[in-house]
C-alpha cells in the first residue's frame, strides 16, 4: 500500500470537453437544489443526503474512468448514480419513492443502484460499503476483471474499524486493483 504520487498539473483537452465537464457540474448543483426543494415541500420522505461541494469530483473521476470501473459510496449518492448515466427520472423517481426508481422506489436517497454501469450503490450505515466494495474487488478478481474498484467515503468512516478489516484483508496478498478515496478531501491508497 502505498500514496499515489500526485497528477501531472499539465493536461491537453480541448475547450468543448472543459465545457462539457462545467455543464455536468451545473447539472449535479441543479439536481441538489430540486431535490432540497422536494424534500422541503415534502415530496421526498425519509432521508435526503444532496451532493454539494462534490461535483469536480464526480464528474472528475467520470472524466477519467470507465464504466466497467466499479463505484460504490456512502449515501451522497444522487450525482454519482448521474455519472455512471443514470437518467433523471429514475433518480428523481427513486427519491420520491416511485417504481419507476432505479431501486424500485423502495431504496430512496440513500440507496441509488446502477448495476449496468457498476454502481453498487450505497450503504446509509457510515463505513459499511467498505467492506462490501472490498467483496467487489474479490468478485473481479474471480472472474479475472481488469477493472478498478472505487471505493468512496467520508472522513467520518476514515476511523470505522470496517476500514482496517477491508484494509488487512486486501492486503493479505490478495492482488487487486483498489481506490480508496476520502470523498470530502483527497487522500488515495491504492493496493495492487
Ligand atoms: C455506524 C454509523 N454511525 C452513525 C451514523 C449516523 N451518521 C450518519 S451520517 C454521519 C456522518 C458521517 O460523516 P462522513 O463519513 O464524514 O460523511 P459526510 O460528512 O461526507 O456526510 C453519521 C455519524 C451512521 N449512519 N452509521
Amino acid at each position: 500500500m502505498h500514496l499515489c504520487e500526485a497528477p501531472s498539473r499539465s493536461v491537453e483537452i480541448s475547450s468543448e470537453k472543459i465545457l462539457s465537464f462545467f455543464r455536468d457540474m451545473g447539472r449535479m448543483q441543479r439536481i441538489g437544489i430540486a431535490a432540497n426543494s422536494l424534500y422541503k415541500a415534502k415530496q421526498i420522505c425519509g432521508f435526503c443526503h444532496l451532493y454539494d461541494g462534490k461535483e469536480a469530483l464526480g464528474v472528475g473521476m467520470e472524466a477519467a474512468i470507465t464504466k466497467k470501473d466499479v463505484i460504490i459510496t456512502s449515501y451522497h449518492d444522487h450525482c454519482t448514480f448521474i455519472g455512471r448515466g443514470g437518467e433523471l427520472v429514475d433518480a428523481f423517481s427513486e427519491l420520491m419513492g416511485r417504481k419507476k426508481g432505479c431501486s424500485n422506489g423502495k431504496g430512496g436517497s440513500m440507496h441509488f443502484y446502477k448495476k449496468d454501469a457498476s454502481f453498487y450503490g450505497v450503504d446509509g450505515i457510515v463505513g459499511a460499503q467498505i467492506p462490501l466494495g472490498c467483496g467487489l474487488g474479490f468478485a473481479q478478481n474471480y472472474s479475472k476483471e481488469k477493472a478498478v474498484i472505487f471505493n468512496l467515503y467520508g472522513d467520518g468512516a476514515a476511523n470505522q474499524g470496517q476500514l482496517f478489516e477491508a484494509l488487512n484483508m486486501l492486503l493479505f496478498g490478495i492482488c487487486m486493483r483498489f481506490l480508496f478515496a476520502r470523498i470530502t478531501n483527497t487522500l488515495y491508497f491504492l493496493t495492487k
